[in-house]
């Protein structure tokens, strides 16, 4: 039996974070978390870039044009959509899922989703550092995860090409 899983160990490789503006105060505390993880995991300043969107709905354009970059071995997508009163949350929300989606396998590059999607503020909060954990902590381990996995199948160059 083989069974194939990647480590979660950071050093070496180039990550982009996408993180949105909208719900700052959620989504500054997923990028504290994406960055804890990264650098716990050996993850240096040099080899991380962080991009600013002002809502969720535009984090998959920017994602896709990180994609296409070989120098990017993963990308982390942070953002907060809260239902609130408005339809608008489905909209948001269900775009920036099948973007990200769409755009890792695209470029069959590991792309996480750490988008909160909640019913409500409290709700969010829970799960941007308070009583669920981390989503932007979490986001950033699976994809540490997913490059590793990727570079030991050789389903990704070990000789990274600068863009
Ligand atoms: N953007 C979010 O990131 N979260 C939300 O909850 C949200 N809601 O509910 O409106 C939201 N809207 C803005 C959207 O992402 C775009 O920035 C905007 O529509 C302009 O394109």
């Amino acid at each position: 039996m083989n069974i194939y899983e990647g480590k979660i160990d950071a050093k070496g490789f180039r990550f982009a974070i996408v993180v949105s503006r909208f719900n700052s105060f959620i989504t500054d505390k997923l990028l504290e978390g994406a960055l804890d993880a990264l650098k716990r995991n050996g993850a240096l300043d040099k080899d991380i870039e962080i991009y600013r969107t002002p809502g969720s709905f535009e984090i998959p354009l920017v994602a896709k044009i990180l994609a296409k970059r070989k120098d990017i071995d993963g990308i982390i997508c942070l953002g907060a959509v809260i239902k609130g009163a408005t339809p608008h949350f489905h909209y948001v929300a269900t775009e920036v899922a099948k973007g990200i989606a769409m755009t890792s396998l695209e470029y069959t590059k590991p792309i996480s989703f750490g988008i909160i999607t909640s019913e409500t503020l409290e709700q969010a909060i829970e799960r941007a550092g308070a009583k669920s954990g981390n989503k932007g902590y979490d986001a950033a381990i699976a994809v540490i995860e997913m490059v590793n996995l990727l570079r030991e199948k050789g389903l990704c160059s070990e000789e990274r090409q600068e863009s």
